[in-house]
């Protein structure tokens, strides 16, 4: 099997940091979102953007775009971060997150040109991705869709009616990404890092399903090509991440509070002494 070349795997790899850092720096100015959550697929949507989907930078809702459906849309300042790469947004745009005239909000919504499909209420992306999906083939457009979606999401029932669908369907222009991080908003999924058990049951539900170390570009990079060249099913790349991934002491914890900035620990954040010193921490070294 062709490995994909070094050049290619490290510019992606500062892509990726790039939109983690940018995922921190627009959450820490707005004070809340998911960075966590942004970082774990940070791997994942730098190969997507600037390596496997086809779309016209400059005309975002041309017809024969691929299309990208952020269904775990609580990582939204990622794909904002995505946006400001390719320049259509300003870094500081991005610093205006979820400020009241910013279109920027915690959650994505089709006013932004790149939105096809509002997102924050989990469990619906794969439903909209299949829906797109088929108005590609019905306009005989060769276009994509690609859904990223979280592990605790995964749990929804909704998810599985749209797999059905699709593999009935044979949308072998639709993919999953699912980005396996073991955590949920505030602890572990049922099935974690099991990365097996959800190939298995999208194999049941008639996808071809491949497993990848979401931080490892080339097997990234490698999946993403094999899923372009797919015919007749859907695929799901199943990839193992860590909640947090390159943000130290946040890395795979559990329970942190999603207000970077708050400085005094409310009541829903962790109690402990050595949680408060993790978040005192997050909130000075962040840039
Ligand atoms: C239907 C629904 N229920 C609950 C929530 C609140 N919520 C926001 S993020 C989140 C955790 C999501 O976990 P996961 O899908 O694993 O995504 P991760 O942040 O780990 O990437 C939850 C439960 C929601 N947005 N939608
Ligand atoms: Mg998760």
């Amino acid at each position: 099997m062709k490995t994909p070349d070094d050049a290619l795997v490290h510019s992606l790899e500062d892509v990726a940091t790039r939109l983690r850092i940018w995922s921190i720096r627009a959450t820490t100015a707005a004070g809340s979102g998911h960075p966590s959550s942004a970082a774990s697929a940070a791997d994942l949507v730098a190969a997507l953007f600037f390596h496997a989907m086809r779309f016209d930078p400059d005309d975002p809702r041309a017809p024969h775009n691929d299309r990208f459906v952020l269904s775990k849309g609580h990582a939204a300042p990622l794909l904002y971060a995505v946006w400001a790469e390719v320049g259509r947004l300003s870094h500081d745009e991005l610093l205006r997150l979820r400020t009241i005239d910013s279109d920027l909000e915690g959650h994505p919504t089709p006013r932004l040109p790149f939105v096809d499909v509002a997102t924050g209420s989990l469990g619906q992306g794969l439903s909209a991705g299949v829906g797109l999906a088929l108005g590609a083939r019905s306009d005989g457009v060769d276009a994509r869709t690609w859904v990223l979606l979280g592990d605790g999401e995964m749990a929804e029932g909704s998810v599985w009616e749209a797999a059905q669908m699709a593999a009935h369907e044979r949308l072998d222009h639709l993919v999953a990404l699912v980005d396996v991080n073991r955590l949920g908003q505030s602890g572990p999924t049922v099935l974690g890092w099991n990365v097996a058990a959800y190939q298995r049951r999208f194999t049941a539900f008639g996808w071809r399903a491949v497993t990848v170390d979401g931080h490892d570009m080339g097997q990234v990079v490698g999946a993403l090509e094999r899923a372009r060249r797919m015919r007749q099913a859907p695929t799901a790349v199943i990839a193992r991440t860590v909640k947090g991934r390159g943000i130290e002491g946040i890395e795979d914890a559990e329970s942190l509070p999603r207000h970077p900035r708050r400085r005094r620990v409310p009541r829903s954040a962790p109690r402990s002494p050595r949680a408060r010193r993790t978040v005192t921490r997050w909130c000075e070294s962040a840039p």
